[in-house]
């Protein structure tokens, strides 16, 4: 039988507690089944000395350049994946060959903070063993890709040498903490950073198995049953994610994150947080059960009240989640499940005091502000615009050696943005014309929106191909063709300067977030795509699909009838995503939350 795990909390008594969730929750696929009949990885994570596997003695199997299938799912909670090249997949086929496999690491990163150290510390390691690039992912971090398994270890060193890991980053465990990134509002941000950067380092899981395997640290005793006080052996059902959003910007997405705060100020003091419970944008297209969902505000918390917050939540989830089918287990199905108000009562029994009301807030966008701002703390903050996330040098524009350059010259702080730009933060504002003088050395142009359509500025891609093994049409590497073709239309219909949002993925499973963008594809097949519309222009409304299974052509053809009508016909101030559901031409729309309207 495989036991439940505590919860480890402060009692943070404020009010009452309102009385116990009155319905009986329904236990017959969570944590307290017996393991034969739980999904296969539950009984994998259970036997795995807490994560620590044979991942050690697999890295240096010599006959393959693989791990085995266990070792490969337990190195996603170290932040590894293995991946092949899958443009040279076929061709290694008929040759008989392995696929060409290499790993994909990625790291954690809180809040998208990055010194110029740790920058230039990423950089040399992308150089020097990540095929001279690394990515920016839209959870504000950072990857490596091709990396050889024989690298693995130096990475991770690395990493260490300037206070990085990979821990977290992947596996059932809450990931990579979100941060609002709003440059404007550089006082507020910094209070809110450092609850994001509390709560990561409280949801972290704590195993020693990774200091064992990456760097030869042997544990002084077995590992036991005080290796992880909050997650146990079987740590959550699925992944956990977790975002703080400084209104009016939502460039987190707080809608689409398990576990949302969002920020509640009072004169640019941090107060406390709405809790926002429940998104989560994966689905897959031959399964109708699973479907993306906005998250639910479900009250406000003070700050002192977002440690016991967060155990609770995830506790919840930890608890109950479905651990017999993984399609099943996001903390968005239990919810549905189970019933929002049985949840939250549960969660506010587990507290021991009720949420309060949640306040008012309003966002405006979930985009970047894009180029040079003046903090409120009077230092400057340039927001470069990075395609899809890719820092790689490509003819003119040197973007890898230029930042280089910069964190080099020690002149501000690296902040990733969650929709894989890069903000060169906490400038001083004598060091701008030199900051300025650098990038424009490496043809990187620090006044981004010059020359750009605002709707690629508001565009994000994921990888796709050619390493993400579920890919099933490009994404990165098609995207911006698109947006040229589309932006011929946008320049005919005199729209070039309207910001739209538009999110373009390898697969349904949506690691950029379509679901929530004005004008969204998702992968079908090599060159076909799922059109969706109508998504609310700060995240707020899921959007429809209108089109299945299409080719350029038509993608093309929609989207110059839908743009043509919103030049002409939209009232003032209308967003694309609004119009094309008052125009008709999207379908049954979902409501929004339109907490702020
Ligand atoms: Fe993701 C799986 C890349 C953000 C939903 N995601 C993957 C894998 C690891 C493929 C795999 O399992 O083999 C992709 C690796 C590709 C590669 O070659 O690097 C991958 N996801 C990414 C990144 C790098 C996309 C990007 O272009 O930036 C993002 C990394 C974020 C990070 O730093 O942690 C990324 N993935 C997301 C997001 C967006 C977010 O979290 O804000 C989502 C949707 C939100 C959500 O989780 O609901 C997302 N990724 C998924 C899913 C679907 C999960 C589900 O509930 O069904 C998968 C597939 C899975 O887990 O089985 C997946
Ligand atoms: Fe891969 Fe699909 Fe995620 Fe794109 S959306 S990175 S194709 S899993």
């Amino acid at each position: 039988m495989a036991p439940t795990t505590k919860t480890t909390r402060k009692p943070a008594a404020k009010k009452p507690a309102p009385p116990a969730a009155t319905v009986e929750i329904d236990r017959s696929r969570d944590l307290s089944r017996p393991l034969e009949e739980l999904a296969p990885e539950e009984r994998m994570k259970f036997e795995s000395d807490y994560l620590a596997g044979s991942i050690t003695t697999d890295l240096i199997d010599e006959i393959t350049l693989a791990v085995d299938e266990n070792n490969n799912k337990l190195m996603k909670f170290h932040g590894i994946y293995q991946q092949d090249d899958r443009d040279i997949r076929d061709e290694r086929r008929r040759q008989k060959l392995e696929p060409f496999f290499t790993f994909m690491l990625r790291g954690r990163m809180p809040g998208g903070v990055c010194t110029a150290e740790q920058w230039l510390k990423i950089d040399e390691l992308g150089r020097t063993y990540g095929n001279d690039q690394f990515r920016l992912t839209t959870r504000q971090t950072f990857q490596f890709h091709y990396l050889n398994r024989n690298a693995l270890r130096e990475v991770m060193l690395g990493l260490r040498d300037v206070g990085l890991d990979g821990k977290a980053a992947c596996g059932d465990v809450a990931r990579t903490v979100m941060s609002g990134v709003h440059p404007g509002l550089t006082k507020l941000h910094k209070q809110v950073y450092e609850q994001a950067q509390l709560a990561s380092d409280h949801v972290i899981h704590k195993t020693s198995a990774y200091e064992e395997i990456w760097f030869g640290e042997k544990p002084e005793q077995p590992r036991g049953e005080s290796e992880e006080p909050f997650y146990g052996k079987q740590y959550m059902p699925r992944k956990f994610k977790i975002g703080f959003a400084v209104p009016p910007s939502n460039d987190i997405d707080i809608y689409s994150q398990d576990l949302g705060f969002v920020a509640i100020a009072n004169r640019g003091k941090l107060k406390g947080f709405n809790v926002v419970i429940g998104g989560g944008m994966g689905r897959a297209d031959n399964a109708p059960a699973t479907y993306p969902r906005l998250g639910d505000v479900i009250g406000y918390i003070d700050v002192d009240q977002l440690q016991p917050t967060l155990d609770a939540v995830m506790g919840v989830q930890r608890d109950f989640g479905d651990r017999v089918t993984r399609a099943h287990a996001r903390f968005k199905y239990t919810i549905d499940d189970k019933g929002l108000d049985v949840i939250t009562g549960e969660i506010e029994r587990r507290l021991g005091f009720a949420l309060a009301p949640a306040k008012t807030f309003a966002f405006t966008s979930n985009g970047d502000d894009l180029g040079w701002t003046t903090g409120d703390d009077g230092l400057e903050h340039c927001t470069l615009f990075i395609e899809s996330g890719r820092i790689i040098d490509r003819g003119e524009r040197r973007l890898m050696t230029g930042l280089r350059a910069v964190a080099d010259a020690g002149l501000c702080v690296f902040r990733l943005t969650p929709n894989q730009s890069v903000i060169l933060s906490d400038v001083l504002p004598e060091d701008r014309p030199k900051v300025e003088a650098i990038l424009a050395e490496h043809g990187i142009d620090n006044a981004p929106t010059k020359g750009r359509s605002a709707l690629r500025l508001n565009s994000m891609a994921c990888v796709a191909m050619p390493t993400c093994g579920l890919a099933m049409a490009e994404a990165e590497r098609y995207l911006p063709e698109l947006i040229t073709k589309i932006e011929g239309q946008l320049e005919k219909h005199g729209l070039t300067e309207d910001p739209i949002t538009i999110r373009m993925t390898g697969c349904p499973n949506g690691c950029a977030r379509p679901y929530i963008a004005e004008i969204a594809l998702t992968g079908r097949a090599p060159g076909k795509y799922n059109l969706y519309l109508g998504a609310g222009f700060h995240g707020q409304r899921l959007n429809k699909m209108v089109r299945e299974n299409v080719g350029e052509d038509v993608i093309l053809e929609v989207l110059d009838e839908c743009l043509g009508a919103y030049a002409k016909d939209r009232k003032d101030g209308e967003r694309f995503g609004d119009f094309v559901v008052r125009a008709g031409f999207v379908a049954e729309v979902t409501a929004g939350r339109n907490f702020n309207d």
